[in-house]
């Protein structure tokens, strides 16, 4: 049989550690481990994050939303240091100041994650203004959610990244809701395409159930923002569980999320694979095992972990060259003494 020329096997694999991820991070925190319990997962949503990072390239950079750990690992990022930093530890990505909703890491290209809706959307502006002038092939993504296709500064970004030919990639993952508010009581159109469409953006809207789609979608608009030509795209999907982890879903009924949770791209991978031959049961019930086994081994390094030193507080806030303050309780036991 010939097989289709496709990396079927690394975009489940990849979505299979983001959801397992996801999961390890419901249990930390229902286990108390968390550092705050505003925790936003993307399971439902993995066939965006897989799909669009492999169309990226090493030097690529990018920015998030709050829901953000499913891109930040199918970029590369080692979910031991990602759960520290959720846990609040000085092992973490951001020594554990950052926490879900504001991991960054250049080294990856991680521009940061933002929970202002919209906030890391100029931002991809920004760095793809920059690759233009150095002369780089860079291009920067910009993530976020169908809640910021109704906030402004998305607009003004499409506008600049089109009038400048910037090498950039806006994309909206569309999971349906921004917080309990579904999508058809925010706005009255929801072909977001158009909307991109009309700043002289590339636009496609794909469905985040089928990966291979989102990844093919991806490489055209990727390939031509490299090219001077920025896109977007908006990737449809559904999000399985609450806003938060203390959301309860009130206002969806649960035949909306039964059939909701259908639309399962790591269900459909899998049944992908099991039918053109590429894996069969046994080998892939081994690599949920062994990817599962990684993920558990993330919450035992969390829990070991050290919480940062109060008095570190004030580091890495200003730049290197910057005097550090002084830290307040060292001003206080000053001010004290005097
Ligand atoms: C500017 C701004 N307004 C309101 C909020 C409160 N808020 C946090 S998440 C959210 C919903 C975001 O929805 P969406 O962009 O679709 O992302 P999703 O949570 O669905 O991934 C809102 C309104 C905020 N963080 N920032
Ligand atoms: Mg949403």
């Amino acid at each position: 049989m010939t097989l289709p020329n496709t990396n079927l096997p690394e975009l489940y694999r990849t979505m299979r550690r983001i959801r397992t991820f996801e999961e390890r991070v419901a249990e930390l925190y229902a286990r108390g481990l968390s550092a705050g319990s505003m925790l936003h997962l993307s399971i439902g949503e993995e066939g965006a994050a897989a799909g669009i990072a492999a169309a990226m390239r090493p030097q690529d950079s990018f920015t998030t939303h709050h829901r953000g750990h499913g891109i930040f690992l199918a970029r590369g990022a080692d979910p031991g240091r990602m759960m520290a930093e959720i846990g609040g530890k000085a092992a973490g990505y951001c020594r554990g100041k950052g926490g879900s909703m504001h991991i960054a890491d250049m080294t990856l290209g991680h521009l940061g994650a933002n929970a202002i809706v919209g906030g890391g959307i100029p931002h991809v502006v920004g760095a793809g203004l920059s690759y233009r002038n150095l002369g780089s092939d860079a291009i920067s993504v910009g993530f976020f959610g169908d809640g910021a296709m109704q906030q402004g500064l998305l607009y003004e970004s499409m506008n600049m990244a089109a009038l400048w030919n910037l090498p950039v990639l806006f994309v909206c993952i569309n999971n349906q809701y921004g917080m309990g508010t579904r999508i058809d009581r925010a706005t009255r159109s929801v072909e977001f395409d158009r909307r991109a469409e009309a700043f002289g953006l590339s636009a496609a809207m794909v469905d985040g159930e089928d990966v291979e789609a989102v990844m093919e979608t991806a490489q055209r608009l990727a390939a031509g923002a490299r090219a001077g030509q920025p896109g977007f795209m908006a990737v449809s999907c559904f999000r399985f569980f609450g806003h938060g982890r203390m959301d309860k879903s009130p206002y969806r009924t649960e035949e909306e999320e039964t059939i909701g949770r259908k639309r399962d791209p790591v269900a459909r991978a899998r049944d992908a694979l099991l039918s053109r031959g590429v894996g069969d049961h046994a080998s892939l019930d081994a690599l949920d095992a062994e990817i599962a086994a990684e993920m558990d081994a993330t919450i035992d390094f969390t829990a070991a972990a050290e919480s940062p030193a109060a008095l570190s507080m004030f580091r890495d806030v200003y730049g290197a060259d910057q005097p550090e303050p002084e830290p307040l309780a060292v001003r206080l036991d000053r001010i004290l003494a005097a």
